[in-house]
């Protein structure tokens, strides 16, 4: 029979194409080499190197679903979500500066721009020449992005923007801003914008403080009065739409990318349970400690095998968004139930910083909340079984 691989139970890596194996691997070479060896002090100093944009950028990881015409690697949505798991194995923040990048902002770029728009911004952020930010969330308009207050007026050549945005990833080493306005030349319906650093009345100051996600630099955008001309509108799409297929993305790559916090919590506690002896024996030996490794391991494997799933449905676009509410909730969820366990199972070495743990459950604190919180997630499920809508 088969031998029983206790850290891949379902053999997912059977599951694999040996082309979506091969960024997998380049990405975990990436993560190990570039990613771990910073990773501790970036979290202390609450410091972003936008360097590893760059770096991301050569080894292939930013946009990687792209066609190559626009500098990607036409890789699949499974190869998408793997890539996010080896990152976040790491750390949160890190799978962030990529999940922002890929699917929030070369996403809409790609799937809504203009061919000029296209082949201005998407070969420099699939490079990591530049950096994005995707704006959506406000001070006022959170789990209810539809309520924003941002507005897009005509002008005579284009828009003149005002408003504020609120927790936004990248924000304050960005680039490229992708922001979501209602426009009052469309009926009041919420239009995509690109703005530019440097533009007049635009600025993004950073969001001090933070206890989670701090490797991941946050911010603010501000605008006033930011001028724009017709180009800087995204053609393609228009009412939430647009920024809901954005998001479909990247909750699915975070569905992965959570396992691997998860994975990287799991087999840190599984080894501390082998080496560290009280009682004369291995914790490990401990029939607690026992049933805390094998709950990780029931949760991770089922987890993993979801996404898997959900992101094959993606690459045949058979994918409705209440399965990546399934996936983004779940794996979330489970990811930061176990990051606590492993916490604690680590004893006091777990508060330390090289321990791994307790920031991973910090990091999840916050990927639990973004995105859709759990509790919204329970919602749009909570929707489709039963057709009536509980959010307001
Ligand atoms: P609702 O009435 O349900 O829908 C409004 C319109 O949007 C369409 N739509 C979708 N389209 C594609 N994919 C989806 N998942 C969609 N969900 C909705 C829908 O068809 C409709 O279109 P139309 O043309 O008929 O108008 O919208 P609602 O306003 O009632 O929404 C409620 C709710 C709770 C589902 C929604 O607002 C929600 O998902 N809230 C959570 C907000 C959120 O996720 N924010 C994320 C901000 S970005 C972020 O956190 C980045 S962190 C990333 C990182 O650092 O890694
Ligand atoms: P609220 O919506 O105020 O929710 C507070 C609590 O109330 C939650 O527990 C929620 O589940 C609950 N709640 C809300 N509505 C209901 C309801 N109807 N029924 C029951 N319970 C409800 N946004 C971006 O646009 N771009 C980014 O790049 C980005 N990056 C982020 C990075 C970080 C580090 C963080 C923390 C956030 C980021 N966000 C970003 C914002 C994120 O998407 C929001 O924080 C999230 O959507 C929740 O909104 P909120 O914080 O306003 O919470």
């Amino acid at each position: 029979g088969q031998p029983f691989i206790w850290q891949d139970p379902f053999l997912l890596e059977d599951q694999l194409e040996e082309d979506e194996r091969m960024i997998r691997d380049a990405a975990a070479a990436f993560a190990k080499d570039k990613l771990l060896p910073r990773v501790e002090q970036a979290y202390l100093e609450e410091q972003t190197d936008p360097d590893i944009f760059r770096e991301m950028g050569e080894t292939g990881l930013l946009g990687a679903t792209l066609p190559e015409q626009y500098g990607g690697v036409g890789a699949s949505y499974v190869a998408y979500g793997l890539v996010a798991r080896e990152i976040e194995r790491i750390d949160s923040g890190y799978r962030s500066m990529m999940s922002v990048q890929s699917s929030l902002v070369i996403y809409p770029i790609y799937a809504f721009g203009s061919e000029e728009q296209k082949m201005k911004y998407l070969p420099k952020l699939a490079s990591g020449e530049f950096i994005g930010c995707f704006g959506l969330t406000e001070p006022e308009a959170g789990s209810d992005p539809g309520g924003m207050k941002t507005r897009a007026t005509k002008t005579s050549n284009g828009y003149s923007l005002s408003g504020a945005k609120m927790w936004i990833s990248n924000a304050p080493i960005a680039d490229v801003f992708v922001v979501w306005a209602k426009s009052d030349a469309h009926d009041g319906k919420v239009r995509g914008f690109i703005l530019d650093k440097g533009m007049k009345g635009l600025s993004a100051p950073k969001i001090g403080g933070k206890l989670s996600l701090r490797a991941s630099v946050t911010g603010e955008i501000v605008m006033e009065n930011v001028e724009v001309g017709e180009d800087a509108l995204l053609p393609g799409v228009q009412g939430m739409a647009g920024p809901f297929s954005c998001l479909n993305r990247a909750r699915y790559g975070i569905s992965w990318g959570v396992m691997g916090a998860a994975e990287d919590c799991w087999f840190r506690a599984h080894q501390y349970g082998m080496d560290r002896k009280q009682f004369n024996r291995p914790l490990a030996a401990t029939q607690l400690y026992q049933k805390k490794l094998a709950d990780m391991q029931t949760e991770i494997a089922l987890g993993l095998q979801a996404s898997l799933r959900v992101g094959r449905l993606f690459d045949e676009n058979r994918f409705a968004p209440e399965m990546i509410s399934i996936v983004k909730r779940n794996n979330c969820g489970k990811a930061l139930d176990i990051a606590r366990q492993a916490r604690d199972m680590h004893g006091g070495n777990g508060i330390q910083i090289g321990y791994h743990v307790m920031r991973h459950a910090q990091n999840l604190e916050t990927v639990n909340t973004y995105e859709g919180t759990h509790d919204v997630h329970a919602l749009i499920l909570g929707r489709a079984q039963t057709g009536i809508q509980a959010f307001g």
